[in-house]
């Protein structure tokens, strides 16, 4: 017998508009929903010290680089596979380009099904000024100025399109993220209601 395909949310949007802050709350309302973020899982990777992958991942970060495709998806996979009784899965900051998406349907795409790709969409001007802020005290390596131009280059040329995709497959919910962050949220929710997740 064939087993249920697990149920994927991504979230997309540009460095700052959101995307973790508004994941956070919705899980925190919504137990049964597994959480990962392509990002966080990227950290942690790095800061593994036994990691041969960790060097080239703090590298590509520290510049505004997206992570080969394979490093990514293998990461999404392992973490998704720990979960054996997860059904729902909200994933944040992925899949970032093309070969993300190539790669995650060699992989995965037998044992998942996407429901929709959230869209956290935000002004550059305001999604600049939350990252500066946060650059005070976050400790990312990206989060400056220099790297940030490079983050919203390389978000505008690969990952604007994978955004676009999802709306040429009705695959995608946008949401205005230059609101304040509960009424952002209650807007999320009324999403997630929709698919009874
Ligand atoms: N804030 C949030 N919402 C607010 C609101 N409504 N009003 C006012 N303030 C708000 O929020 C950013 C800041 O804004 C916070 O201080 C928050 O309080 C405030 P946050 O929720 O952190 O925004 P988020 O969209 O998550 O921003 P983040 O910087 O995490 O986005 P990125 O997309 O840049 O970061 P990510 O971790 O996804 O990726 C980092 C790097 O990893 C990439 O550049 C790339 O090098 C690599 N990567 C890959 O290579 N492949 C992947 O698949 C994923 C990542
Ligand atoms: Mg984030």
């Amino acid at each position: 017998t064939k087993k249920a395909l697990k149920e994927v949310v991504f979230v997309l949007g540009g460095p700052g508009s959101g995307k973790g802050t508004q994941c956070e709350l919705l899980i925190a309302q919504n137990p049964n929903i597994k959480f990962f973020s392509a990002g966080d899982l990227l950290r942690a990777e790095r800061a593994n010290k036994s990691s041969k992958q960790g060097a080239l991942i703090n590298d590509l970060i520290s510049k505004g680089e997206f992570v080969p495709a394979s490093i990514t998806v293998n990461l999404l996979k392992n973490a998704i596979d720990s979960c054996p009784e997860g059904s729902k899965y909200l994933i944040d900051g992925f899949p970032r380009n093309l070969d993300n998406v190539r790669v995650w349907d060699e992989m995965l795409s037998s044992s998942c099904s996407v429901k929709f790709c959230l869209f956290l969409d935000c002004p550059e001007n305001v999604m600049m000024e939350r990252i500066i802020e946060r650059g005070k005290t976050s400790g990312r390596t990206d989060d400056n100025r220099e790297v940030l131009k490079k983050r919203f280059k390389n978000y505008v040329k690969d990952t604007v399109p994978i955004v676009r995709k999802f709306g040429e497959q009705e695959k995608l919910k946008k949401v205005e993220a230059d609101r304040p962050m509960e009424v952002v949220q209650r807007e999320v929710q009324g999403l997630f209601k929709e698919i009874e997740w």
